[in-house]
């Protein structure tokens, strides 16, 4: 299957995107915590970003916002009446809640769900699991209906095979393609799959961050790489670095990257580095007869510190259409002096296929800790299965021109947290949602 294709599915930015602070370990959520967002330039940022991937000649297609409010689930809590009276009495009694039921964060595709290229599973399918989310309340209720996107995009089941949630408890804590790095000599061949995790949670032994959550466990992993059916020697499982994640590298993807034969990662990334880093490529060179290229990069040169504010290795690492790779940074990179010095050197030596670095901005994604990678969910298909997805989600000229148009109509250009008890709200995402629904043909 040497013709298969990486495609890009990045997440629009909803209408309510808007900044409530409510990721623990997240340094850019903290920060921004109750400033006002801006939405239409948020889901403009993202569509230029997607625009500019097309343009380089990759493949990129696109994943709706869901519905927010969710309702749903306020009324779960109890909070009662019609939709004004629900969005009263909880902006007066549990504003956060409130807050996280607005919640714009299936923007970040990347949590989606864990995907696995049908040439690495045993039955030739290509196998996803919707990822549960449960270590933040906000995200979890993104869950169910990520994982009835997912099935309806990649409805046909003679090529795609999906796993329900896995249980939603601490216990089996997963947040997706996050933290999980596939390599493999060109996307078309059979790889090793990388699953980062934070914790163990059936070992109380055993190491965790001292300051913020781990949010995936190992046995969230190990589930998942069986439900995908992968040979056990191509799916290997490291432990995220404690200390990365104390300094707000919440998701393995804010600290590497890979992409084929390439794995560009901080030195302080995975937990005991030698052992992780020769389990990395003995694996990489059993399977693919080859040895990876493997890029380092020492904390003397980038701090964790660095490495969290520029969302350097949240850059996203790409095969051009000539076979070279492009890395496609947030322009924050480009304003940090040691990742800017770093990425200079990058291109001068050249024992590695990185030829461009590009810039993009996403400031109000990076503004909630989304970075470019953040905001994508890489799919590996071959020619059939990309031509056994049926809806309008593939980036065009023409659809790029009508999802612009389509924002400029319906968002608003600022959101401040008193917004949230504004009842229109709800039915301009209604009506946003239910046209771009046709739209995209879902
Ligand atoms: O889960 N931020 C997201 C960012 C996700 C980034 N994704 C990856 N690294 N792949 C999160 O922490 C902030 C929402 C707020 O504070 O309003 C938020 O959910």
């Amino acid at each position: 299957m040497a013709d298969a294709i990486e495609i890009n599915f990045d997440g629009l930015v909803g209408p309510t995107h808007n900044y409530a602070g409510l990721s623990v370990g997240n340094l850019a959520s903290q920060q921004h915590r109750n400033t006002v967002s801006h939405p239409r330039q948020a889901a403009l940022q993202g569509l230029a970003k997607m625009k500019f991937m097309a343009d380089l000649g990759l493949k990129q297609a696109v994943l709706p916002p869901q519905a927010r409010p969710d309702l749903a689930t306020l009324r779960r809590l109890g909070f009662s009446g019609n939709d004004a009276q629900v969005l009263e009495k909880a902006h007066r009694d549990a504003p956060q809640i409130l807050a996280a039921c607005f919640s714009a964060s299936a923007m970040w595709a990347a949590n989606a769900a864990t995907v696995s290229p049908s040439t690495d599973c045993a039955d030739g399918r290509v196998h996803m699991t919707a990822a549960n989310l449960v270590s933040q309340f906000h995200r979890s209720f993104e869950a169910a209906h990520t994982s009835a996107v997912m099935r309806a995009v990649f409805a046909d089941d003679r090529f795609f095979s999906h796993h329900p949630l896995l249980p939603a408890s601490a216990h089996l804590g997963d947040e997706g393609a996050a933290n999980q790095m596939r390599m493999a000599r060109s996307h078309g061949n059979g790889g090793i799959e990388i699953f980062v995790y934070g914790r163990t949670a059936f070992d109380a032994r055993a190491e965790t961050p001292a300051r913020f959550p781990a949010r995936q466990t190992l046995e969230a992993s190990q589930s998942v790489a069986r439900l995908h059916q992968l040979d056990p020697p191509r799916a290997i499982f490291i432990q995220q670095n404690p200390a990365a994640i104390d300094a707000g590298a919440f998701h393995n993807d804010v600290v590497a990257v890979a992409n084929e034969n390439v794995l560009l990662y901080h030195a302080d990334a995975f937990a005991d580095r030698e052992r992780s880093i020769a389990a990395i490529r003995a694996a990489f060179t059993r399977a693919c007869g080859s040895e990876p290229i493997l890029i380092e990069v020492p904390t003397e040169e980038i701090s964790l510190g660095d490495a969290v504010r520029s969302y350097l290795f949240n850059s996203q690492l790409v095969t051009m259409p000539n076979q070279s790779m492009a890395l496609i940074c947030p322009i924050e990179c480009q304003e940090i002096a040691s990742t800017r010095a770093w990425l200079d050197e990058l291109l001068a030596k050249g024992a590695h296929p990185i030829r461009t670095v590009h810039f993009v901005d996403v400031r109000q994604s990076m503004n909630n800790g989304g970075g470019p990678a953040c905001l994508r969910l890489r799919v590996v298909l071959r020619p059939e299965e990309m031509a056994a997805i049926k809806s309008n989600i593939f980036l065009t000229d023409a659809l790029y021109v009508e999802l612009c148009d389509w924002v400029k109509r319906h968002y608003r250009e600022s959101l401040s947290p008193d917004d949230l008890r504004d009842v229109k709200l709800i039915e301009e995402s209604n009506a946003a949602l239910a046209e771009l629904q046709k739209l995209l043909g879902l």
